[in-house]
């Protein structure tokens, strides 16, 4: 009954031309719609498609997940310390579906490196050569994880490792 009648206050609301509508809850309603979403793998964690919405994520993490319905995007964030060494990997069956990797700014989503091979897995080194990317600053970043071609599914594991530089030499 309070999600009929909320329902009903949105369809209300938009007709009076407001955008506002999304974000009228129903908290005193039953908790049917986590029941019918938790089955479905394509909502773990979602959603996470924009840089706005990315799923920040620890180092030492290592989650499995999954590019779908066809045309999604996985946007994580990091938070990277003065002078750490990054590690990105994504792992997956390339025969499955190609999925790509980005380090992307958070701030502008510029692409900062990219990991774009045809076989498994993808993985970004900071600093590294191969992609190139620089030692990155410290603060946040984003990362991207996508199929390559619109119609791609597929699953995969996001994994994160970071290491601390060790200390400056004080003879330098
Ligand atoms: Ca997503
Ligand atoms: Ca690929």
């Amino acid at each position: 009954m309070a999600r009929a009648a909320a329902a009903v206050f949105c369809a209300a609301v938009a007709a009076a031309g407001s955008a506002g509508c999304s974000a009228i809850l129903d908290f005193d309603g039953p908790l049917e719609i986590d029941a019918e979403i938790g089955p479905d793998p394509c909502a773990v964690l979602e959603p996470n498609d924009s840089l706005e919405t990315a799923l920040a994520i620890a180092p030492g993490e290592d989650r499995g997940l999954g590019i779908c319905p066809a045309g999604d995007h996985d946007f994580y964030k990091i938070t990277v310390a003065a002078r750490d060494q990054v590690v990105i990997e994504a792992r997956f069956v390339h025969a499955t579906g190609n999925l790509d990797l980005r380090l992307r700014s958070i701030a502008d989503g510029k692409i900062i490196a990219e990991s774009v091979s045809t076989d498994d897995n993808e993985r970004i080194d900071c600093p590294g050569p191969a992609p190139a990317c620089s030692q990155l600053a410290p603060g946040d970043w984003a990362i991207e994880v996508y199929g390559v071609d619109p119609a791609v599914t597929n699953t995969y594991r996001i994994s994160l490792s970071v290491t601390p530089a060790p200390p400056i030499d004080a003879g330098m």
